[in-house]
């Protein structure tokens, strides 16, 4: 057992919150599996390794420039707010497990069983019909603290193994349930990509997948959008980002006035200009969106190619389910700009309802959602429902955050620590999952177990023929469904 738990810490450590690692790996082994050459399988994992730790310098530096700002609106006003935030929900979990004095460590074993449960499932996907891994390794650890304070909220009396195994095998079946959900969605969108997404708004991109098309039209996209006269300079990327953040940080950046951002940001420097600081930092938004795009082609050409080694020999149908920004590569890059615009008017037309109906409990946007969320939902709903759907989406998420992360900080009691996970799934699906267990204790935990398996059974049996396939060969999916449809492969429509 000890020999065991020494291996899952090294693997942990070093492999699975360390996704760049895990993602070589499967990359290499990809590669072998095809009979590469052994140099090119090491060309291969470098080249994914790379580009995962380029797709992380922009994730990090969006992090962590623009945190911050949005936080700071809590301090400026004074304000007694929950930040809906996966970084503040992931501290405010931990002091609430910690104040009702149980170990916080048991997170790290829930997150042990809650993987293998995902492998299982994927071994067993002939029965369950699961195709995905969930392999977000930081995500994970955020995931698995916010749900350990939910099952000790609702269950204070549980000794910590029942805690650590309910939990594990509950969360271990929402990620297989919610990645695979994104397989078709993300298959569609990068056209046979090879990866689905594993993070934190999974039911949020099939729910948008499903709608886009009924709110608007993919020939109004982003991308047939021409802009006339001087307006044309926002179809390039770059410009429109750099303009529109400057707008958007440029006003909160001066609500909160140079004395406190010298406090919460040290590297505005004492002798720079306000006007300055808030220009630079604004326009690095567009550096890092532009990183990100250049990371996510790096390592998902990679995996693209490989992973057909895992998936004819290993694991038939299977394929890694990665950060939500893995799909950014594949849209319209003003989409993700849209996204993030449109979710925070969402946001804050719902923190302004809270202040006037008198919520019991305040809400800050927190960056993560507000830009992570909101640009994966216009990316996916540019594609199926154009421009329209890509503002109605994200702008309907952003309320949703508020209302539902509002609701979840104030009844799990997090928000007295100042903080809610506040992603999509977790204002939404994890509220309800909660709510259930809390009222129906383990009924509700087994009911809300079979009903998430149950998912996959219900997708499958509507799609019978190309469940597999689309995971499997896209090229083949593509010509099955042209001869549904009676045209030829290049004609074939796929939304
Ligand atoms: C999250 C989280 C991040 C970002 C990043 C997006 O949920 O914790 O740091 O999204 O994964 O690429």
């Amino acid at each position: 057992m000890e020999i065991l738990m020494s291996i899952w810490e090294f693997f942990q450590n070093n492999i699975l919150t360390r996704p760049q690692f895990f993602i070589g790996f499967i990359v290499f082994a990809g590669y072998m599996l095809l009979r590469k050459p052994i140099y090119e399988c090491l060309a291969g994992f470098i080249k994914a390794v790379v580009g995962y730790m380029i797709l992380n310098v922009a994730s990090g530096g969006l992090v962590g420039n623009f945190r911050p700002v949005l936080a700071g609106l809590k301090d400026r006003f004074d304000l007694s707010a929950a930040v809906i935030d996966p970084y503040f929900g992931q501290t405010a979990a931990q002091m609430s497990v910690e104040n009702v004095g149980r170990s916080f460590s048991m997170m790290m074993m829930v997150l042990l069983i809650a993987f293998t449960i995902n492998i299982i499932l994927v071994m067993f996907r002939k029965y369950t019909k699961i195709r995905t891994l969930f392999i977000t390794g930081h995500v994970m650890v955020q995931q698995s603290s916010t749900a350990l304070w939910l099952v000790i909220f609702c269950f204070p009396q549980l000794q910590d193994p029942s805690v650590v195994l309910m939990l594990g095998v509950l969360l271990g079946v929402y990620w297989s349930v919610a990645s695979n959900l994104t397989v078709e969605p993300v298959a569609k969108l990068t056209e046979g990509g090879g990866f689905a997404t594993g993070h934190q708004q999974m039911f949020g991109i099939f729910l948008v997948s499903k709608l886009a098309k009924k709110i608007g039209n993919p020939k109004n996209s982003l991308e047939n959008l021409k802009l006339p006269g001087f307006l044309s300079i926002f179809n390039e990327n770059v410009v429109a980002t750099g303009i529109l953040m400057f707008i958007f940080f440029g006003i909160i950046i001066s609500i909160l006035g140079p004395d406190l951002m010298h406090q919460i940001d040290k590297g505005f420097s004492p002798k720079q200009n306000f006007l300055f600081y808030i220009l630079e930092k604004s326009l690095n938004f567009a550096v890092y969106l532009t990183i990100l795009q250049l990371g996510v082609r790096m390592f998902v050409s990679e995996l693209t190619n490989s992973f057909q080694g895992i998936s004819d020999k290993l694991l038939p149908g299977s394929m890694p389910a990665v950060d939500c920004a893995a799909t950014y590569g594949f849209g319209h890059p003003n989409a993700v700009t849209f996204g993030f615009l449109f979710g925070a008017f969402g946001q804050f037309l719902a923190i302004i309802g809270l202040i006037v109906f008198h919520s019991p409990i305040l809400i800050i946007s927190g960056f993560v959602p507000l830009f992570f969320d909101n640009a994966t939902f216009a990316v996916f709903a540019n594609r199926l429902g154009g421009i329209r759907a890509a503002a109605i989406f994200p702008f309907l998420s952003g309320m949703i955050q508020v209302l539902g992360g509002g609701f979840a900080a104030w009844y799990f009691t997090t928000g007295n620590f100042g903080g809610w996970h506040g992603n999509f799934d977790w204002d939404t699906v994890w509220p309800l999952i909660g709510v259930i267990m809390n009222h129906f204790q383990f009924v509700g935990v087994a009911a809300v177990i079979v009903a998430l398996l149950a998912i996959p059974q219900i997708i499958y049996r509507r799609n019978k023929d190309t469940y597999f396939l689309i995971a499997e060969d896209y090229d083949a999916y593509k010509e099955l469904e042209a001869k549904k449809q009676g045209v030829s492969v290049d004609k074939v429509i796929i939304d």
